[in-house]
């Protein structure tokens, strides 16, 4: 479906339901989690209507580090970057993920303060989000071309090759691709490679190692917004799913591996207890301490992220990283 406001497009390609399969699929996969052991929920289920609100709360948090120091790298770097995007002539910027686009929108007051050539293409999941801020960027900037993608990540990949032949700058910012396990990130980086030209560009934001303890603050917030992100899991699969958790007998608990280099997050049962799930028509046992993972964020060396994108076929051109040398968005060049 094609919807078009003055000068902005949106392309909507999400799959139309009536949100039974949608429910189906969630379903399974937290039947399937909850039956195995160790016990898992995946957190791609973190992000209804509160999960959502709750993550722009954590971005906002002082032990956050994250969005901080990725927006404040942008501020500082935006003016070589917007050269080095712009250096082939005319490109699409394509942001995955865009949400908000909070910080890209440094990017694209640069740019058009450059008076460089390229359209904006923000690609997200959330029609709402694409469309407000189809809306938005129509008032901030009339002048820019704005074609919103809906879609999940593949598909909207697939789209960008079959209908945008210029050269393109893709954007992954925001350490999401610390939420894939290691394979599946460098599989994430190689499709993208897969789905670009020699000489397209792709930025990668990477969460650093660095000391655990200011790891594990940002995981594990003195004011609990973190642990209500995560409990939210189990009110989601409550209202959702027809669950009985009880939320007070469930605990955030975070953990950072040095070694691994990966933060990880639980839930755990503070007693023996039984939760049933009208959706599946099952009972699932947990015992006193039982832990569920819930999410792994993995934190990566400048090394690890640059072999990451070779192996995927980019090679880098330049790391930016904060004053503070927490979080690089990384350049890379598709070979
Ligand atoms: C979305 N993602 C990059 C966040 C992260 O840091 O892994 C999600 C998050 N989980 C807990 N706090 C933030």
């Amino acid at each position: 479906m094609l919807l078009q406001t003055t000068s902005n497009t949106l392309i909507d390609l999400s799959r139309k339901t009536d949100g039974s399969q949608d429910r189906a699929a969630f379903a399974k996969d937290v039947a399937e989690g909850l039956s195995q052991h160790p016990k898992k929920l995946s957190s791609r289920y973190f992000y209804d209507a509160t999960g959502s609100r709750l993550f722009q709360e954590i971005m906002a948090l002082p032990e956050y580090y994250l969005t901080r120091a990725e927006f404040s790298l942008i501020r500082q770097h935006r003016s070589a970057m917007a050269k080095a995007f712009a250096a082939g002539g005319f490109f699409h910027l394509v942001d995955l993920g865009a949400g908000d686009a909070m910080k890209t929108k440094l990017l694209l007051q640069e740019l058009v303060s450059q008076e460089k050539p390229f359209d904006y293409v923000p690609m997200d999941i959330s029609g709402a989000a694409m469309k407000e801020l189809s809306k938005n960027l129509q008032q901030e900037h009339p002048d820019m071309h704005v074609q919103a993608v809906v879609a999940e990540y593949v598909t909207g990949l697939q789209w960008l090759e079959q209908h945008l032949t210029e050269r393109k700058v893709v954007l992954f910012l925001g350490s999401n691709i610390g939420n894939f396990e290691r394979e599946e990130g460098l599989e994430f980086v190689s499709q993208i490679r897969q789905h670009l030209h020699p000489g397209d560009l792709f930025l990668l934001g990477v969460d650093l190692s660095k000391d655990p303890d200011t790891i594990l603050a940002a995981y594990n917030d003195a004011s609990g917004i973190t642990a209500a992100f995560n409990l939210n899991l189990l009110d989601r699969i409550n209202r959702e799913l027809g669950g009985n958790f009880d939320l007070d007998a469930f605990k955030h608990f975070a953990l950072y591996d040095p070694q691994l280099g990966v933060m990880k997050s639980f839930l755990v049962s503070q007693r023996a207890q039984e939760v049933y799930l009208e959706a599946t028509q099952t009972r699932y046992t947990f015992a006193a301490w039982e832990a569920v993972h819930t999410e792994n964020s993995h934190k990566y060396t400048l090394q690890q992220a640059k072999e990451m994108g070779s192996t995927a076929g980019f090679e880098l051109v330049t790391s930016y990283l904060d004053a503070e040398g927490h979080f690089a968005d990384m350049l890379f060049k598709a070979v």
